[in-house]
This record gives C-alpha cells, sequence and structure tokens, in this order.
C-alpha cells in the first residue's frame, strides 16, 4: 500500500517552529528582540501600505516573523556527514563555501537551505553549518585531546537517526514520522548548561580559542542563535537599547539603498551564561558566552560582476577603517561605507542592464495582449522597454564571509575587525560532508534563464494560441 509522505517544506515548517519555540524559551533576550522586530515590521507597514500590497501579493505577510536562520558549529567529520542527511529530510541541501579561517575563526561552513523556487516561497529558513578545524590549533597535545573529546560524544538521538534512514529508504516520511522526526532533531541543537569537560580542560581550549572550547566542551551543537527577518534593519538596530539589548557595534554587509543588494545583518552581543563544570569532584560553576540573537535584510542576488564589485567596494572600506575593539570607529566605518558604495547602481533597472544582479522575467499581460495582436517588440530590451515583459529582483538567499566573520567576532567578545590570509580547504570540507558543495551563483544564473524562458514561452505560446484560433 503506498504511504502518504508529507512534504519536506512541510518537515522544515515545522522544524523552524520547534527551533524558534525552543530558543525563544532558552534565551528570554531573543523573545524581547523578536518583540522589537515585530513592532518595527508593523510600523513599517503602517507607512508603506505599497510596501504591504506587495508583501501581500508575495504571501509574504503571515510569516513575515517567521525565523529566517539559524547557526551551528559541529566538531567532527561524522557529524557534518549526519548533518547532511538529517537536513535533507527537511529538503534543504548544501550551498556554498565559506572559508572563516580568514578572518581568525578556525571554522569552514556551508549553507543548507532548500534551493527550489517553490520550496524558498513555502519557507526559506536555511542553517549557516560550520565545521571547528581542529587542524588549526597550533598546539598538538591540546587538538589530539580535543579530538578525543568529540569522538566520544553522540549528536543524535538512536531515533533521530533510524528516522533520517526511514526517509532515505521508503523516499520519505509519514505526518506521525514527520513529528516525530522533528521532535527528535531539536534535541541535537539543544542547550546543555552541563560541559562535559573540567574547568582546567574548558580553559585550555578556551585560551586557544573561545569557539574552540563552545564546540568541544558541550554535548552537541546548541543552536547559537536564530535570525528573524526585518523590514528596516536600521530601525532595530537603532532600537535595541530601549529594550535592554546591546547590538553590536555596526551593521554588515551593504549600506542602507533605495535597491538593497545582498544581505544586511546585525546582531545581539552574546550572553554570558551559568555553566557546570564534569569531572571534578564539587560541581564547579563557569559561565560560558555563545548564544545571541540577530536579525536580517535580504535584497538581490547580485552577478559574479556585481558582487566582484561589491567585495572590491567592501575591502576598500575596510581598508579605509577599521572598526575597532568595543565599537571604535563604528560611526566613521558606516559614513565610509555608504560613500564607497555609491559606485555601485542604486536602480532595479541600472543593475539588471550592467549584469550587476539576477532577475525573474515574466510575460505582463500587455505582453500576452500584444503577443495577440502582433505588436510584440523583439528581444527582451525591446519587449521590456515596451512593458511586455517585467523583471523583479530574486532574493539573495545565501551568507557573506565577511558579515559571517563580523558576526562571529561580535559574539566572541569583540567588534575588532580582523583581515587574515585566507586558508581554505573546502576538498577536506566536502570529504567530510560527503557530498560537494551547490555553487550559489549557478542557481540564481539557472533561475533567471528558467524565469526567462517561461516569459519567453508564455509570449510564444500566444502568438500560437491566435494562429490556431484564427
Ligand atoms: C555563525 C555566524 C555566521 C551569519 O548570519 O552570517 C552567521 C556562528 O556564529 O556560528 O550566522
Ligand atoms: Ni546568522
Amino acid at each position: 500500500m503506498p504511504q502518504a509522505f508529507v512534504s519536506t517544506d512541510r518537515i522544515r515548517s515545522l522544524f523552524t517552529e520547534a527551533m524558534s519555540q525552543m530558543y525563544r524559551t532558552e534565551v528570554p533576550q531573543y523573545g524581547t528582540l523578536i518583540e522589537l522586530v515585530a513592532d518595527v515590521n508593523a510600523g513599517c507597514l503602517e507607512r508603506d501600505p505599497a510596501l504591504r500590497e506587495r508583501l501581500a501579493h508575495a504571501g509574504e505577510l503571515e510569516r513575515i516573523d517567521v525565523e529566517r536562520h539559524g547557526a551551528i558549529r559541529l566538531g567532527t567529520a561524522d557529524e557534518l556527514f549526519t548533518i547532511r542527511r538529517l537536513f535533507a529530510v527537511m529538503g534543504m541541501q548544501a550551498v556554498g563555501y565559506y572559508d572563516l579561517s580568514v578572518a581568525g575563526v578556525p571554522v569552514h561552513s556551508t549553507c543548507f537551505r532548500p534551493i527550489d523556487e517553490a520550496a524558498l516561497n513555502v519557507n526559506p529558513f536555511r542553517v549557516f553549518t560550520s565545521l571547528l578545524r581542529l587542524e588549526l590549533i597550533e598546539d598538538e597535545g591540546l587538538r589530539s585531546e580535543a579530538e578525543a573529546i568529540l569522538a566520544k560524544r553522540r549528536i543524535y538521538t538512536p531515533r533521530a537517526i533510524a528516522l533520517i534512514e526511514r526517509h532515505e529508504q521508503n523516499g520519505g516520511l509519514t505526518e506521525a514520522e514527520a513529528a516525530e522526526f522533528v521532535a527528535e532533531a531539536v534535541e541535537t541543537f539543544r542547550w546543555h548548561g552541563e560541559a562535559t569537560v573540567s574547568a582546567e580542560t574548558y580553559k585550555r581550549l578556551h585560551d586557544a580559542h573561545r569557539l574552540i572550547a563552545d564546540v568541544v566542551s558541550f554535548k552537541g551543537p546548541h543552536i547559537n542563535h536564530l535570525t528573524p527577518r526585518t523590514l528596516d534593519i536600521d530601525a532595530v538596530q537603532a532600537r535595541m537599547p530601549e529594550r535592554g539589548i546591546t547590538p553590536k557595534a555596526v551593521i554588515e554587509g551593504p549600506p542602507r539603498r533605495d535597491c538593497d543588494i545582498l544581505l544586511r545583518q546585525t546582531s545581539f552581543k552574546a550572553l554570558e551564561e551559568t555553566i557546570v563544570f564534569a569531572g571534578d569532584a564539587e560541581a564547579v560553576q563557569g559561565t560560558h558566552t555563545a548564544r545571541f540573537g540577530e536579525i536580517e535584510q535580504r535584497g538581490v542576488a547580485l552577478t559574479a560582476k556585481g558582487r566582484a564589485l561589491y567585495d572590491r567596494l567592501l575591502a576598500s572600506v575596510r581598508g579605509e577603517v577599521q572598526v575597532g575593539a568595543g565599537g571604535a570607529k563604528a560611526g566613521a566605518y558606516d559614513q565610509e561605507l555608504a560613500d564607497r558604495f555609491k559606485a555601485l547602481p542604486d536602480s532595479w533597472d541600472e543593475l539588471r542592464r550592467q549584469g550587476l544582479a539576477f532577475f525573474r522575467y515574466s510575460a505582463t499581460s500587455e505582453g500576452i495582449a500584444a503577443a495577440v495582436n502582433g505588436t510584440l517588440g523583439g528581444d527582451p530590451e525591446a519587449l521590456i522597454a515596451k512593458g511586455q515583459l517585467a523583471f523583479s529582483p530574486i532574493v539573495y538567499e545565501d551568507f557573506l564571509p565577511v558579515s559571517a566573520a563580523g558576526i562571529f567576532q561580535s559574539n566572541l567578545g569583540t567588534d575588532q575587525q580582523q583581515n587574515y590570509a585566507t586558508r581554505s580547504n573546502r576538498d577536506a570540507f566536502e570529504a567530510a560532508l560527503g557530498a560537494t558543495v551547490q555553487d550559489e551563483l549557478a542557481l540564481y544564473a539557472e533561475r533567471q534563464a528558467a524565469s526567462l524562458d517561461a516569459a519567453m514561452e508564455a509570449l510564444g505560446l500566444a502568438v500560437l494560441q491566435l494562429k490556431t484560433v484564427a
């Protein structure tokens, strides 16, 4: 008898909801951030009816407050291998490779996310997933000690593994299995205040790098933040202190613009939390800093050419002004960013014509009518000029390594910007993952090309229909 499987989109939505509930309970300040974001979003929608209309049309209004991403840090190749299989149950695949060692953070990362447009429209939730690079620990003794500690832990419940296998064998999960899977999967990301190491070991790991202590000292890869979408990131950043929240010094990514590009993000500083160390005769308490809240605002995906310009402008800003520890020079940085980014066109049509960004094309009703009347423009440019072909920005669904490094740094206790030489090792990452990571630019290019083909076909089909009718 055929089994009725639920869609991977539904499992992803259930998972997002379960993670949100868990994290709000674990980190009350995150709940406060969510409330602020909801207030700011409501204000934006009230002031801008056109925006409300656009979001309603896109089906975005009901789920505006649903989280858009989270992040975890894994310790071993096996853990990464299994997380790929776990996220596959929810329709998420590894896209992109990010080398964070360039910023002095000993990890490399990918983004697990849905890739097709329909799935992204249902729920675009993604997880920024990092793998610790123990080979970057210089002290050999400490490195093998960390390896031995990590080798002992089991971060997935046996039932989660069984359900992953069931999904792989049967090609899906039933509603009951999906509910059970989500409940088991969130266990992996739960916070454990009891460290698996002694205070002394924790200190040595921490001295090597705070991030090493965060990954190695606990039972599992606790979710370290969740990130809702905001319609006005500058407003949320400015208003965090009103609610007793301390934001990081600067918003990462491009400056505020009329036509949003890529990704802007900011976070509140990670909280200092009480933990209990293991292995001591008496319970020894300490504190650990890892968990925070973040917000994001996404814009159009840039082509390789647009991205090269973005990277060059950002590097020039960072070469000119470095935000210091404690946020010194944040104002000068923001000013420099705004000034230098004037070199990147701030109109959808310019971005499109100069081949700087990706767009989704569609035939307009005027276009369909023109096809019927035989007054269609010729090539896409002529069609656009006549209003017969429309285009809208394709949203950037991925992350930015320099921004991610800034988020890491801020939450590892400093706002100081750092620039290091790259030591990327994508092959090792993919070997651990057990798959190649997908090329995000190719995914956007495919979506743009497919939309243009479909639009042209829609116009062409209209012509054909006319011929058959006549
Ligand atoms: C991940 C930081 C990166 C982002 O939004 O760029 C990130 C981490 O701290 O583990 O989440
Ligand atoms: Ni993040």
